[in-house]
């Protein structure tokens, strides 16, 4: 018998730290959770159907611990690190995000739980990339910045010598996992200092205002964390109200009946004061815009079929524009409500036409509701037809590609995004297999783990009915 803290419980204490820590840096992130409480508050006394359907999927309970971080790693051994780090709490990577084409010079993962039993428990993610160097042009400047961050060290020898020894002895027992997560969280903290001159800082962030982030630093600094909220729209005209200044525009599907997928607004980035280290020891005072608020309104995962529809109906609604997305928000909603009237937006036609994940369960009457049908005729269309089965959506738990590239450049400063300085990634091409020789480990599949999740709960409710 081991006395080992369940990496669930793990995950759950360092979700609690993680967000502590950032309410202290970033009050404004404390601003919007309780905006984001009030709203999910609101929506759920409002909306009966909802609050009984996450009661049946577990969410109900999770609703309010729920959120994601997001940091940023300069070099392939930080990420093999952060895998062996994240693994101690059961977090796995999951997806593979190119951001390349969108002109962020990334690529990325989402380290979380995988099973629907832990994800009840807590479902905490963490959105990480990692700077793709080789796609800084001047090579003076690309040496300068990789020796650079060759230099740092982002974990603490506590912190490794734990991930060793959960490793080696298969766990942590309480006392090690408290200091484990004590330990892991200092690796995300705020640092006023930088441990480059300004005017590297400078030349990097005239490079990509990313790489200055990540190069300018001593650690990975966390620079979100995201509630969930079930309300978006309510959330987006009340950040206005409370003076938290929104993104110009919500990423992702339009609202809708049955949501799908992720919805995503965020807040401006904060300036704060660096003080930076010049060669001679001089300190010289400059300021970084990275650390931000954003929120998420979570729908139903899509299958493949339903991911090419979604993101067909976005090109879609996206091409015909005239301007960009953020320069006329109405006429954006507008094409994008337009363009997704080809989505079903009822759970029944979604799982019907295979286009979205459910679970399978016993609907509470489902005793009664078996009489009405011939022992020999017990198929799943039947069996939902007749009530006897009941669909839940499988919430989405990852993130979306085309929406992150929109935060992403949301909060990189000020200026718009087809600068000419922001250029350095936009004709490159990401490579999952770099990434992943980077991190030592395959990405999971995401539509295999939901796959999995529907199937399971099929698997269960047929037991119960032979
Ligand atoms: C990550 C941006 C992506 C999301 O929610 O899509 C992201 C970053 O800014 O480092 O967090
Ligand atoms: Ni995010």
């Amino acid at each position: 018998m081991s006395n080992f803290l369940h990496p669930n419980e793990i995950r759950h204490k360092f979700s609690l730290a993680m967000s502590q820590m950032y309410q202290k840096e970033v009050p404004l992130y404390k601003d919007l959770m309780d905006l984001v409480a009030d709203v999910n508050e609101q929506t759920l006394s409002s909306d009966v159907n909802l609050k009984s359907q996450l009661a049946h999927t577990g969410e109900l309970e999770r609703i309010d611990l729920e959120r994601h971080g997001a940091i940023r790693l300069g070099l392939p051994s930080e990420l093999a690190t952060m895998r062996r780090l994240f693994a101690v709490m059961g977090m796995l990577p999951v997806g593979y995000y190119d951001l390349a084409p969108a002109g962020v010079p990334v690529h990325s993962t989402a380290f979380r739980a995988t099973d629907s039993k832990a994800l009840q428990h807590s479902p905490f993610r963490v959105f990480c990339s990692l700077l793709r160097l080789e796609l800084i042009a001047d090579k003076e400047l690309r040496d300068h910045a990789e020796a650079t961050l060759k230099k740092r060290q982002i974990f603490s020898e506590k912190v490794l010598a734990l991930i060793d020894k959960c490793e080696r002895e298969g766990g942590l027992d309480a006392d090690d996992a408290h200091e484990f997560v004590q330990e892991a969280t200092k690796t995300f903290q705020w640092h006023a200092t930088s441990p480059i001159a300004k005017n590297f800082y400078d030349k990097l962030h005239q490079e990509h205002r990313l790489i200055a982030d990540v190069v300018g630093f001593y650690g990975p600094h966390i620079n979100h964390l995201t509630p969930r909220t079930l309300d978006i729209d309510a959330v987006q005209a009340g950040m206005s109200a409370r003076n938290i200044p929104p993104k110009a525009i919500i990423e992702g599907p339009p609202r809708r009946q049955c949501p799908i997928l992720l919805r995503q607004t965020s807040f401006k980035a904060l300036q704060e004061p660096i003080a930076f280290q010049n060669a001679d020891g001089t300190l010289e005072s400059g300021h970084h815009t990275a650390r931000f608020g954003e929120i998420e309104q979570r729908g139903v995962a899509l299958t493949p079929k339903g991911r090419a529809l979604y993101d067909a109906l976005l090109a879609k609604a996206r091409q015909n524009l005239d301007g960009t997305p953020e320069s006329n928000p109405e006429h954006y909603y507008q094409a994008l409500s337009e363009s997704f009237k080809d989505f079903a937006d009822d759970y029944r036609t979604l799982h019907d036409e295979g286009l979205a994940y459910f679970y399978y369960q016993l609907a509470d009457d489902y005793q009664d509701k078996l009489q009405n049908i011939a022992r020999a005729n017990k198929d799943v269309p039947t069996l939902i037809q007749a009530g006897v089965l009941r669909l839940e959506p499988i919430v989405y738990e990852d993130f979306l590609p085309v929406s992150a590239a929109g935060i992403f450049q949301s909060n990189l400063g000020d200026k718009s995004t087809d600068d000419a300085d922001d250029k350095t990634a936009e004709q490159a091409l990401g490579s999952q297999a770099e990434f992943e020789a980077a991190l030592g480990a395959k990405v999971h599949d995401e539509f295999a783990l939901y796959q999995a999740m529907m199937d399971e709960s099929l698997q269960s409710c047929l037991a119960a009915l032979a």
